[in-house]
């Protein structure tokens, strides 16, 4: 019989309209038909107070927020999210899927805004000790196509998603970068391709990631 299977933590993460949050349910179910307990979860977010937060920071009635203050915010709904909803799923032996972490914030905050990754890594030692994803899944897009997704969907556009292409480019040239420096934790996807054909990738590399985490637990 099979070794039993510690709980990992799996991140998404990549530009406006990439396709994440289409796929954290598919690769949720790809977890448990392979016997895993599954929680999955997002950021800004995640937990009563962190909703709260991403509200505030995704509000475009706050366009003049200091950069300062949306980084700290960000870190704050994170710092809550992890204590309430993170941490004890993974100390339960459970699999964590989150869209979007603090690739996030070194990509945006980082990239788009021009924060000093210095500055990130500091509060990123603060907020979450030692704690990195065990694997991240990073889906690649030209910004244009993102954004064309992103915008034809209904609702009022968030404060992120009226950004700049500009933006967008320097938020991807991050993910880019730090998936290739990496390449033990991180994936990189085409999110060009078809849905469903993301959705086969995905399982892929989530079975062979199952399959090391049985080798060395
Ligand atoms: N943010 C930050 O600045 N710093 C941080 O530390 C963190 C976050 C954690 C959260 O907004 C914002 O917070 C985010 C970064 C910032 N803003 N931006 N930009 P959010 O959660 O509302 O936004 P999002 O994470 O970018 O989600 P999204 O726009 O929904 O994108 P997505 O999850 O990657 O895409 P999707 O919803 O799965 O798909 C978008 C559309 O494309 C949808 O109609 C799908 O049916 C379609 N789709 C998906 N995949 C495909 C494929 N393969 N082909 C064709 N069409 C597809």
């Amino acid at each position: 019989m099979d070794k039993p299977t510690p709980g990992r933590f799996i991140t998404l993460e990549g530009i406006e309209g990439a396709g994440k949050s289409s796929q954290v349910e598919p690769l949720a179910s790809c977890l448990r038909e392979q016997g895993l307990e599954v929680v999955t979860t997002r950021e800004p977010g995640g937990s009563p107070i962190a909703e709260r937060l991403r509200t505030l920071l995704l509000d475009p009635d706050n366009a003049g927020m200091s950069e300062t203050a949306e980084l700290l915010l960000m870190f704050a709904a994170r710092a809550e999210h992890l204590e309430k909803k993170i941490c004890p799923a993974l100390a339960a032996g459970r699999w964590v899927i989150c869209d979007r972490f603090t690739d996030a914030t070194y990509a945006y905050q980082g990239g788009g805004r021009g924060v000093d990754p210095a500055r990130i890594a500091v509060l990123e030692d603060l907020v979450q000790g030692g704690l990195r994803p065990d694997l991240t899944l990073v889906f690649d897009l030209p910004p244009a196509l993102g954004l064309e997704r992103a915008r034809s969907r209904a609702g009022r556009t968030d404060r992120f998603e009226s950004e700049t292409q500009r933006f967008f480019e320097a938020v991807r040239a991050v993910y880019l970068e730090r998936a290739r420096a990496r390449p033990q934790r991180y994936r990189l996807l085409d999110a060009t391709a078809p849905m469903d054909e993301v959705t086969r990738r995905i399982r892929d590399e989530a079975l062979a990631f199952i399959e090391r985490t049985r080798a060395r637990p």
